[in-house]
């Protein structure tokens, strides 16, 4: 992979930082910044609404990335690409829209390895809510659990039974805690089986991986332009047309309406329906531009790079005493990212002291807290790695982890 270090700028003004902590959320190269920099300087006006010519380039500029996007996942048309915040809201947009299709005991498929983001949204359907009375859900959908192994892989030995009743799995491709790289085409192959809708949560894997929705066979793809190099508070959520189609309107407003009565109103076509207001035009167009920075770095490398940093790592962690790595070992498809805890040290002083040797490092349930009661914690330290991390930097971790265990001896 070419030397793209010089391209991040945060690495000249922190010199020496070692930034483990992608899966939060990514750093950002000067083509991004110099992206939404210039379209503020040159280009700015709100989109879809002027017939001045500085309004049609910014709706240009937006347009465009909702096709680098397109292309980037393989979506069949843009009326499937529908700009959002990031994952969270993708998802919430999913559960508000396609969840009233949804009737009482229907049954939600989730996995024990879920980022709070992909529950808490179809929790709202299940449980009656003292404000609201009933769940959406026509009394309540029912939500259950694909198991997570010792290992951290999904136990899939019953899929069969539980996915009787399914009418949605909502699963993540790629775990942040983990790091475990599930199988989504075939999830997909068995929920198409018993008629069930299957929502990937792409936040950690689209950054990191060649996506393609095409192949996945996925109804739902949700994911976020900060992890994957771009701005914060743009991301995307992809619906295969013919559901979005059956969809009701997330938001109502300005933009993704055709006409408005005083009583009535009328939905725009595909994806306007679905984005009202003035949308993160800047955003989107930094996320054009880390699309096109990640693209030409190309996403094979980038997950080959990934894949020397997780055995390199894995090999390093396993000779610690006193350390234990969450999740598969290296022969497993997963990522780099190595949740950890150390022996009678807790994480949030793990974190601390990693940061007085300028390696920066997420501390805390990473907003997967039934996975950590899976394994029995409250709490890990976690380093994920990115196209700008180095076996170097996992050195520097391992004698930064020996440190903290001197501390604490
Ligand atoms: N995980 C992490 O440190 P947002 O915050 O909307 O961009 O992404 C939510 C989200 C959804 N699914 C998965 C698998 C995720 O990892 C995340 C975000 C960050 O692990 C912040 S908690």
């Amino acid at each position: 992979m070419k030397n793209i270090f010089p391209d991040f700028p945060i690495f000249k003004t922190n010199p020496g930082l070692i930034y483990l902590d992608s899966a939060a959320s990514a750093q950002k190269p000067q083509a991004v910044i110099d992206a939404e920099k210039n379209f503020y300087e040159t280009s700015y006006a709100n989109v879809h609404r002027g017939i001045y010519a500085l309004s049609e380039k910014a709706t240009e500029l937006y347009e465009g990335s909702r096709e680098t996007v397109r292309k980037f996942i393989n979506a069949k048309s843009t009326k499937e690409i529908i700009f959002v915040r990031g994952a969270t809201e993708g998802i919430n947009l999913i559960a508000h829209s396609f969840g009233q299709q949804l009737r009482k005991d229907d049954v939600i498929l989730l996995s024990e390895m879920e980022h709070h983001a992909n529950i808490v949204p179809w929790q709202a359907l299940a449980t009656p809510s003292p404000l609201r009375g009933a769940p959406p859900a026509a009394g309540g959908a029912v939500l259950r659990w694909i198991p997570v192994t010792e290992s951290g892989d999904l136990d899939l030995t019953n899929i069969d039974e539980l996915l009787k009743g399914v009418k949605l799995v909502a699963v993540t491709q790629m775990s942040n805690v983990l790091g475990t790289v599930n199988d989504v085409q075939f999830l997909a192959d068995k929920a198409h089986a018993v008629g069930a809708k299957i929502l990937v949560d792409g936040a950690q894997s689209v950054p990191h991986m060649p996506v393609d929705v095409q192949k996945l066979n996925c109804d739902f793809l949700v994911f976020s332009g900060h992890k994957m190099l771009g701005p914060t508070g743009i991301g995307v959520v992809y619906i295969k047309q013919e559901i979005l189609e059956t969809m009701e309107p997330y938001q109502r407003g300005g933009n993704m309406i055709l006409e408005v009565k005083k009583n009535s109103a009328t939905w725009n076509g595909l994806p306007y329906k679905f984005e009202a207001g003035t949308p993160n035009i800047a955003g989107a167009i930094g996320l054009g531009a880390a699309i096109d920075y990640l693209q030409d770095v190309g996403m094979e490398k980038i997950w080959e790079h990934e894949q020397d940093l997780v055995k390199y790592g894995l090999a390093q962690f396993s000779v610690l005493k006193g350390v234990r790595v969450l999740g598969a070992d290296a022969t497993s498809a997963r990522s780099a990212i190595f949740a950890f805890d150390i022996d009678g040290v807790h994480p949030h002083d793990i974190g601390s002291i990693l940061d007085q040797q300028n390696i920066a490092v997420r501390a805390g349930h990473h907003c997967a807290q039934p996975l950590h009661e899976k394994f029995g914690l409250v709490a890990t330290a976690r380093a994920s790695c990115y196209l700008y991390n180095t076996k170097e930097d996992i050195d520097v971790l391992v004698a930064g982890i020996k440190k903290v265990q001197e501390t604490f001896t």
